[in-house]
């Protein structure tokens, strides 16, 4: 062992280059392959504006003190965030320099050197010691170069990186590299580590497209047997030569427990040598129920010389999906629920720690999630790790998103390279992680125009027919699935190619209650919707590969059901959000041949198309918030519907001061019923239907009101409480009407559209989502502008607004929304007397799209005041309605 140490050059005198520093905090025990990291030291340049690096960066004399000291994970990237923007970009697409100065370790004579980048993004060009050593097209796999001719062992090495990750334009380098689009951000540089791997001329083979050169797979599995094939690809340098090549598999707690050594002669350049292992009893990899993992290990030695080990996990499974019942792991039914997860995270971009991916996957778990989408492109090593660890079901995904092409058609000859090596990367290098048990070739490619993509829909269907077959080449052991947009959607315009039935399994992307209309009818549409698509295709295994809404924290809602669900703009208020998914689960719950679905998302995360709730830069549809500090009530609402501990939350906690002296109490718990009490007085048992628990109407009173909730499940007690502010006696009740989120405007606080019946929640301007406009711009001529984003509507409506005895001031907050010619005659009677008779606001107004302010007294005797508005002639408006003492 001591002489396969020196001849991989890791058994050096103890120095203090940092290389060498790097790597003795990581050696491991044993005699697998160790790697020297070279995270740390980098200079870092962005190419903007002005100093344009030339040739000269890639000499050794260049002067980079001028630039900044970074470590690798990095990336140039900081976009996306809550409350007002800043003024400096994060957003820069372009091409950044990297510059490393390192001391390499010695080496024995004839070792190979190989630099291993385990992602740069999107295109990586390196030069080492002022040589062009190769490069990389793709922002998400690892590559590996080998650069023996440049490099100097023991001596001082430059290395210099240049990664591009400029916006896709016809004619740019990134336009033949997927993704072309998204509705998610691509972010720039070294983002995950770099290290140096000296391997000896005959090694296991490091250049298998970024692989580690060793895949195993059950080709057989009983309770009594499992069998057990390793593929181990080997790469010679040098002329035929004989060497042994042991194989073992090592069960979790150390032992060998199969192996096999054998001689080989090794021929010039790649090869490939199999074993068969038995292993008796096996222990299976059963999803989060019991995770367990072997090893795998391969070594190459020379007599007993160890020339080269490597390890990777093992995982004994069997699973299979079938379209009526769902999916089955070792012979179980399982039903898949989970998330959607993106490689990013606030101030971090895709630069993310060990620790960020771990607090990512610890909080997944707590959720009681037992599946994950790699959303939309292959995801760190150690993140599939994680996932073999904690049990998750993965459904990994190739970054072919939304459309092929930019110019209308199938795409060119080297978008299909690309994406071709790109899926060939992502098979091998992820091949041995259990978790994993579907490769999707494709999200949204049947949209008719990507984001922000002009001219001819594009034609998707040839290369999503083509990365099929490179799948199934690939891994005939795992199923192929693909994520559709727009199948039997009226509302969506489709590419116009059926795409169904490409891949063994599907996936739907469904927003009902959020991208399309009619809210209040999401369950139902959903529910008919996958009926429909399980009877138009009963052979083929279908599930929800997204569904949700966006999600502000900041942001509340008193009556989820009445106002206007502006899905790109505001409001997306916390409430809704939970709504759609408490909507959304028991449909999906009761449906098993529905074999997945999964939330998109389970953060925030970045995409500068939007602005939404009060972040920018963001899609708020997350669980949890970018910065991983707020889990939102939806959040909750799965943490009762999927854990196996007791739950329960009180829903509303963020939304403290509340508008309305009566508010619903909504908590979850996984409990057949819940108590409340509020300030010490006991409010009574509601039954909790589908994890959700409600109390109605109750009362507030002035300042704070503690509410106490407590459950018993499985005989144990549990309890949540929280404080809201009910409103001052004197501040009157205002009611912003056809605005689904509360909020204070000129130091009143107004409370989001309720107690009403009646008419259609309206808004003003839509907004745009990626710099397309959604509708026309409008603008109200008043004093308070942000009255008048949302509104109410109808021939006839009315209002029953829980309010005190006694005498009242009513403000009304009128306007025509139209240039409309019809004269309109508005009556508004108040508990039943006429308060208003034949109105024409816009005349009076002094045109369409003005304020008229309307004020009367009232006198409310039975504790609530009832406003009924009528109009003859066609339908009225109210934008805001006051109440005042
Ligand atoms: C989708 C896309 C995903 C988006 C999501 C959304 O269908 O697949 O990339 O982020 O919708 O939030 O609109």
């Amino acid at each position: 062992l001591v002489g396969a140490a020196i001849l991989l050059g890791l058994a050096l005198p103890v120095g203090t280059t940092p290389a060498e520093a790097q790597s003795r905090q990581t050696v491991k025990s044993g005699a697998v392959r160790q790697a020297v990291p070279l995270n740390q030291g980098w200079r870092f340049h962005f190419n903007d504006s002005g100093s344009n690096p030339g040739e000269e960066v890639l000499q050794s004399g260049f002067d980079d003190s001028s630039w900044k000291p970074v470590s690798v994970p990095h990336s140039w990237n900081r976009i996306g965030g809550y409350g007002a923007k800043p003024s400096e970009p994060g957003n820069w697409q372009g091409i950044g320099w990297y510059r490393l100065s390192v001391e390499a370790p010695a080496a024995a004579p004839g070792m190979r050197q190989y630099l291993d980048f385990a992602a740069v993004s999107k295109i990586a060009e390196v030069w080492v010691n002022e040589q062009r050593v190769g490069g990389h097209e793709g922002a998400f796999a690892r590559f590996r170069l080998d650069v023996t001719d440049a490099w100097k062992p023991g001596q001082r090495n430059l290395i210099v990186v240049r990664a591009d990750n400029s916006k896709v334009e016809p004619g740019s380098a990134t336009s033949e590299v997927i993704p072309l689009a998204g509705d998610f951000f691509v972010h720039g540089g070294i983002y995950r580590d770099v290290s140096l791997l000296q391997l000896p001329p005959v090694s296991i083979d490091p250049l298998d497209y970024g692989g580690p050169g060793v895949y195993a797979r059950a080709t057989s599995l009983t309770d009594e047997l499992a069998t057990v094939e390793v593929r181990t690809r080997l790469r010679n340098f040098a002329d035929g030569r004989k060497v042994r090549l042991l194989t073992q598999v090592i069960d979790a707690a150390g032992r060998t427990i199969a192996r096999e050594e054998r001689s080989l002669n090794v021929a010039r350049g790649a090869s490939e040598a199999k074993a068969d292992l038995s292993i008796r009893s096996p222990h299976r990899w059963n999803g989060r129920a019991d995770p367990y993992l072997y090893t795998v290990r391969s070594t190459l030695m020379d007599g007993s010389i160890v020339l080269d080990s490597v390890e990777q996990p093992l995982g004994l499974r069997t699973f299979r999906f079938d379209a009526d019942n769902g999916f089955f792991l070792n012979g179980q039914h399982l039903k898949l629920h989970g998330v959607s997860r993106h490689q990013d995270a606030l101030r971090a971009g895709w630069a993310l720690s060990p620790e960020q991916h771990a607090q990512d996957m610890a909080l997944i778990e707590e959720l009681g999630a037992n599946t994950v989408r790699q959303a939309h492109y292959q995801h760190a090593d150690e993140w599939s790790e994680l996932a073999d660890r904690a049990g998750m079901v993965v459904w990994a995904e190739l970054p072919y998103v939304t459309s092929p092409s930019l110019k209308g058609d199938k795409g060119s000859a080297a978008l299909w390279a690309n994406a071709e090596h790109q899926l060939r990367e992502q098979i091998r290098q992820n091949y041995n992680h259990p978790s994993i048990v579907m490769w999707s070739v494709g999200n949204e490619v049947d949209s008719a125009k990507g984001f922000g993509q002009k001219g001819e829909p594009p034609k998707p269907l040839a290369l999503l027919q083509h990365l099929n077959a490179v799948a199934k080449q690939e891994d005939p052991g795992r199923p192929t699935t693909m994520a559709d947009c727009c199948e039997g959607l009226s509302m969506i315009a489709t590419a116009g190619e059926k795409l169904a039935g490409t891949t063994d399994l599907i996936g739907y992307n469904r927003y009902f209650g959020w991208y399309y209309p009619k809210p209040l009818e999401a369950a139902a549409q959903l529910g008919q919707t996958l009926d429909k698509l399980h009877a138009e295709h009963p052979k083929l295994p279908i599930s929800l590969s997204e569904y949700g809404a966006g999600g502000a924290i900041t942001q509340h809602s008193d009556d989820v059901k009445s106002g206007f669900v502006n899905f790109i703009g505001r409001p997306h208020p916390e409430e809704y959000q939970a709504w759609v998914h408490e909507q959304s689960w028991p449909v999906l719950a009761e449906r098993d041949f529905v074999f997945a679905s999964w939330v998109w998302a389970m953060f925030d995360f970045s995409s500068d198309l939007r602005g939404e709730g009060d972040s920018y830069d963001l899609n708020d549809k997350g669980l949890v918030t970018a910065d991983r500090k707020a889990r939102k009530d939806a959040f909750w609402f799965y943490k009762a519907a999927w854990s196996d501990a007791p739950a329960l939350h009180i829903a509303g906690k963020r939304y403290v001061d509340r508008a309305y002296p009566v508010m619903d109490v909504k908590a979850y718990a996984n409990a057949p019923a819940a108590q409340l009490s509020l300030n010490g007085r006991p409010l009574g048992t509601a039954a909790c239907v589908n994890f959700v628990c409600e109390w109605k109407r109750v009362p507030l009173r002035p300042g704070p009101n503690k509410a106490v909730v407590t459950a018993s499940v499985g005989g144990k007690t549990v309890r949540d409480t929280t404080v809201w502010n009910g409103p001052a006696a004197n501040a009157g009740i205002r009611i912003d009407a056809g605005n689904l989120a509360g909020r204070v405007i000129q130091g009143k606080r107004f409370g989001s559209d309720t107690f009403v019946s009646g008419g259609t929640p309206m808004v003003l301007n839509m907004g745009s989502f990626g710099g397309r406009s959604l509708g026309p711009e409008r603008s109200v001529q008043t004093s308070s502008p942000e009255l008048f984003d949302y509104w109410r509507e109808g021939e006839a409506f009315s209002y029953a607004v829980p309010a005190a005895n006694g005498a009242w001031k009513v403000t009304l907050h009128l306007f025509e929304p139209k240039a409309d010619t019809t004269r309109k005659a508005l009556t508004v009677s108040a508990n039943g007397e006429p308060v208003i008779e034949n109105l024409d606001v816009a005349s009076a107004a002094g045109g369409p799209l003005r304020e008229l302010v309307r004020e009367f007294p009232v006198t409310v005797s039975d504790g609530v005041l009832r406003l009924d508005f009528k109009t003859s002639g066609g339908k009225t408006s109210v934008a805001a309605i006051e109440l005042t003492r």
